[in-house]
């Protein structure tokens, strides 16, 4: 099956729906949203890789101007969710192709539309709107750019201009002098002589005609979106939509199914005996083609392309959780993700000496230029409204290494080594390098310690030796040796070149912490302790931790959250931990840590869950 169908309208859809039928491209994602949304239902076109800050504000991703805005009347009488109920309303996504349909039926007129983000060209989006009348009588259909954009930390567009031709397009200036351009072509079957309209942040064409009872009228819009530093990004922009609507809709609707029909031969799993899990791992599958980024060398942000939660920051999501993915059905996707932590590396370095440590010290939450985008005050008690201060950025050390590993995992799988030449080797020792400098040395067990750290569990802050990140940074220091030792090998010259960069003669130093990084071992139960001193926490289950709360959204972690005195952890650590390292942990200690902390996880992270099922997989 790969139709998501839901069938009748209810407001209370609105949100959760443009998540769900969310459309996207790698470069572009657009909300399930209906045509008549405006910002207040959470419309939003948002574009991988652009940023804007406004004020002291987060840094967050830019929504654009919503091209697809679409209003009808019949008779006077609104054909419009928001102002009538619909006699019967279907939203449809299907997942073969990419596209987005809604059919609704309102007194005087049906309306359908189909839409899609064209996977053959980035910048470009299509819809098809036609609306069948149900009386004969006069309608107004109003079509353009709906310029009041949704933010969470806006505003961050300014218009400079706005253009009218064979186009309409709207040119605006973000905070940080960056800008944004959306074109749109307007095609109708029926007599055009539309008015221009400006009203309420809209930039719309007002189309007034006769129709008659039992006919069809179409409208069908292309758009172009273009960022970046100049205002010439307009004449991309109106170049890119009229390029685009040189040829017709069907044909382009027919060149990007093709597409998806390419990648869903190399991508489809069929799961038989249990169509709901079938369903639900396509499901999975059409998220992850949709973010796949094709042509700027972005990376993926945690909540795909669907609007500005988590700022558009890319996370350890995408190395740990979506990069085998990509592994095994477009290596050249993976690659790119890849080179993307490449280019960051500068970022990753300032970040290490801002806190006072050598190397790689990876954004927590990652933007284009890798700096961190991460707030120290993350959340907000559910209470006061007052902001906790959180210590992801400063202690969730373990990103490095998930970038290290991600690295070697796709060396692996492509053997392309000029990943390594390219920046991949060097990212290693940086990583290495910063590992080592944040290790403290105790010289009577000759051990190395990773102290004052956050795990995956972001429940429990500043905790001592990790298990997880321990395990981690050990590997990734043994990478960067033992990749060190291959470019060595294959490439002496190269080699030399980048221990120069690094600022490193030998890979002894690396080798040496490698070896005396301490991993905790299982108990005599089997069970390895997420931290030191987890054991000594209440032990109580998640459903005694929430019974605690005093507010529905109350933090769990932070200073003074429910769950830091207990060993209830957010999501799977230890677990974790024991999934990609398959090979460091028996089977019977697999089981044992399994069913040791799954009664004490929350899963309050979509991250958790899966790599239980993976190692229930493994077991
Ligand atoms: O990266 C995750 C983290 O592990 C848990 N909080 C949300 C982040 C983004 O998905």
């Amino acid at each position: 099956m790969f139709i998501l169908t839901h069938v009748g309208y209810n407001r209370i859809n609105i949100v959760p729906h443009g998540n769900r039928f969310l459309i996207g491209n790698g470069h572009l994602g657009y909300r399930g949203t209906l045509e008549e949304y405006q910002a207040s239902e959470s419309v939003a076109l948002n574009i991988v890789g652009a940023y804007d800050r406004m004020g002291e504000k987060w840094r967050e991703s830019l929504n654009a101007p919503n091209p697809f805005f679409v209003t009808l009347t019949v008779n006077n009488e609104y054909c419009d969710t928001l102002k009538k109920s619909p006699k019967n309303h279907i939203q449809r996504l299907d997942l073969k192709h990419g596209l987005f349909e809604r059919e609704t039926t309102f007194k005087n007129a049906l309306i359908r539309s189909q839409r899609f983000v064209d996977k053959n060209h980035v910048e470009n989006l299509a819809m098809k709107y036609e609306f069948t009348a149900l009386i004969s009588g006069q309608a107004t259909l109003r079509a353009g750019i709906d310029h009041d954009v949704w933010d969470t930390n806006g505003p961050h567009l300014y218009e400079t201009k706005v253009y009218m031709d064979k186009a309409i397009s709207y040119v605006g200036v973000t905070n940080e002098n960056q800008y944004l351009a959306v074109s749109a072509i307007i095609q109708t079957d029926f007599t055009d002589h539309p008015i221009i309209e400006r009203k309420e942040g809209k930039l719309l064409k007002k189309f007034s005609l006769n129709v008659i009872a039992g006919q069809t009228y179409t409208a069908t819009i292309f758009a172009d979106v273009r960022f970046g530093n100049s205002s010439h990004v307009f004449e991309e922009s109106e170049k890119g939509v009229l390029d685009y609507a040189s040829k017709s809709y069907q044909k382009r609707l027919a060149e990007h199914k093709k597409t998806w029909n390419g990648l869903w031969k190399i991508a489809d799993v069929k799961l038989k005996g249990d169509k709901d899990a079938d369903f639900a791992l396509r499901y999975s599958i059409y998220h992850l083609l949709t973010l796949s980024p094709t042509k700027y060398l972005t990376s993926i942000p945690a909540r795909g392309l669907s609007g500005q939660t988590y700022k558009g920051a890319i996370f350890w999501d995408t190395e740990i959780f979506m990069l085998p993915f990509y592994h095994l059905t477009d290596p050249e996707i993976a690659k790119n993700l890849i080179r993307y932590r490449i280019k960051t590396l500068p970022g990753a370095k300032h970040k290490a000496q801002t806190f006072g440590y050598k190397g790689a010290f990876y954004a927590w939450e990652s933007q284009e230029t890798g700096e961190e985008a991460c707030s120290l005050y993350n959340v907000s008690d559910a209470q006061t409204g007052k902001p906790i201060r959180t210590y992801f950025a400063d202690k969730q050390i373990h990103i490095s290494g998930d970038v290290a590993l991600g690295i070697a995992n796709t060396y692996e799988r492509t053997q392309d080594f000029s990943l390594l030449l390219e920046g991949g080797l060097q990212v290693l020792l940086e990583v290495g390098k910063f590992y080592k400098s944040y290790a403290t040395f105790d010289s009577q067990t000759k051990l190395y310690h990773l102290n004052d750290v956050i795990g995956p569990d972001e429940y429990h802050e500043r905790v001592n030796d990790n298990a997880f990140t321990n395990y981690l940074a050990k590997h990734a220091a043994q990478l960067a040796v033992h990749y060190g030792h291959l470019v060595k090998r294959k490439e002496p010259k190269l080699f030399r070149a980048i221990m120069k960069k690094v600022g490193q003669k030998s890979l002894g130093g690396l080798s040496f912490f490698a070896d005396h990084l301490y991993c905790p071992l299982p108990n005599e139960n089997g069970i390895i302790e997420q931290f030191n001193g987890y054991f000594q926490k209440e032990d109580v289950r998640v459903e005694t931790v929430r019974s605690r709360l005093k507010t529905a959204n109350e933090y769990w972690g932070g200073a003074l959250g429910v769950a830091v005195p207990t060993r209830v952890i957010k999501q799977a650590d230890v677990v974790t931990l024991m999934v990609l390292f398959p090979d460091l942990f028996s089977n019977a200690t697999k089981k044992a840590n399994f069913h040791f902390y799954e009664p004490y996880t929350e899963h309050g992270s979509s991250l958790s869950a899966c790599m239980y099922g993976l190692l229930a997989c493994q077991i």
